[in-house]
């Protein structure tokens, strides 16, 4: 089954890359809902949140590290909102596991 996040990850389709290191990759939203819009994919294909495990989960860690390092890398120094939608409820279209990196305005709360 092909997966377009994971022919990013693998360089085989392109994208406006921020971040990028042996286990996750971040870039560009092509739909931004915020001035900063990033998308932060594990390069292992993991379907989303709820096929995290005990065996992958460190995955979730290292997005997180990641995160830390593109906010300072942007600028984001006011704060920003880490979003996972997960399944047809939560909203997920791409179903390769990803966080999305909003900043550069302020959030509301609660969601839509
Ligand atoms: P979600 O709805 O949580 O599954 O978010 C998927 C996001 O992925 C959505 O905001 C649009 C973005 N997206 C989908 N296809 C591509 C692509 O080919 N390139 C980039 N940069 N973003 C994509």
């Amino acid at each position: 089954m092909s997966c377009i996040f994971c022919e990013i990850a693998k360089g085989n389709i392109p994208s406006n890359k921020v971040y990028e290191d042996d286990k996750v990759l971040a870039f560009y939203d092509l739909d931004p809902q915020a001035p900063v819009h990033v998308l932060i994919i594990p390069k292992e294909h993991i379907t989303s949140a709820d096929d995290i495990n005990e065996q992958n989960s460190s995955i979730v860690a290292h997005v997180f590290e990641a995160a830390a390092k593109i906010t300072k890398q942007l600028g984001l120094t006011n704060g920003y909102r880490i979003v996972n939608n997960c399944g047809e409820d939560g909203g997920q279209s791409v179903k390769h596991l990803h966080f999305h990196l909003l900043g550069g305005r302020s959030m509301e709360w609660p969601p839509g």
